[in-house]
């Protein structure tokens, strides 16, 4: 999906997004909790994912893979184009069910970040927060840099995973997050009206 009114699969399987800023693993996870080598394209370049890429798994359910934000280096011209995409995107897909937000374990949250975790707060989707990139920090480093990061956004400690896509660290915790966001109603059934099910007679 390139455009906010653009053409989008026809889906209504559940659907789990996954948003974070560019370069932060997005990619890398996905591939890590499908467990295929190369599902989704890992970049070199940053900010190179510029579309919604979506994934059917086993037939149960499917995985958005939205663009990057708040790269430093990508101009505000695209990143005008991208806001749009990402949020319309969120507030009118049906299916979805819940959003993963990642964030580099190593860096504390950015404007980009708490903006998108207060969009979310205010379409009240469910969200898991998951820090990125830890086999970067020391072992023993990586206990209080969750709860400090937690902390300041005001999460509890276990709404936060850390994660690995380079050890795998996560990677079970994270699955069990995935299919809990799966596995519940649509949070927009109790708010807003719902298209109706196509009968099956
Ligand atoms: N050390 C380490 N590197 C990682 C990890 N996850 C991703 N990377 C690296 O970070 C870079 C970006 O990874 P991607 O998975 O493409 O990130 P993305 O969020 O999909 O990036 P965009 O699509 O550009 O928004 C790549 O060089 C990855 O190899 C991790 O857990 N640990
Ligand atoms: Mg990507």
């Amino acid at each position: 999906m390139a455009s906010v009114d653009g053409w989008r699969p026809v889906n209504e399987l559940p659907e789990v997004a996954f948003a974070g800023r560019s370069n932060v693993g997005k990619s890398s996870l996905l591939n890590r909790l499908v467990r295929h080598k190369a599902m989704a394209r890992v970049s070199q370049t940053p900010g190179r994912t510029r579309e919604i890429n979506f994934f059917r798994v086993n037939d149960r359910f499917v995985l958005a893979d939205l663009p990057g934000y708040g790269y430093a280096r990508i101009s505000k011209e695209r990143r005008a184009q991208w806001q749009p995409l990402i949020e319309g995107y969120l507030r009118n897909s049906p299916a979805l069910r819940g959003v993963v937000l990642l964030m580099d374990v190593r860096h504390d949250p950015t404007e980009d970040d708490r903006g998108m975790l207060a969009f979310l707060a205010e379409l009240e989707a469910p969200t898991v927060v998951v820090l990125t990139k830890i086999d970067k920090l020391r072992a023993r480093e990586v206990e209080s840099r969750v709860a400090e990061i937690a902390s300041s956004l005001e999460l509890e400690h276990d709404q936060v995973i850390p994660f690995s896509a380079l050890t795998n660290a996560g990677r079970d915790e994270l699955a069990e997050a995935v299919v809990a966001l799966v596995e519940q109603p649509s949070w927009r059934a109790a708010t807003t009206p719902q298209p109706a099910e196509p009968s099956s007679a």
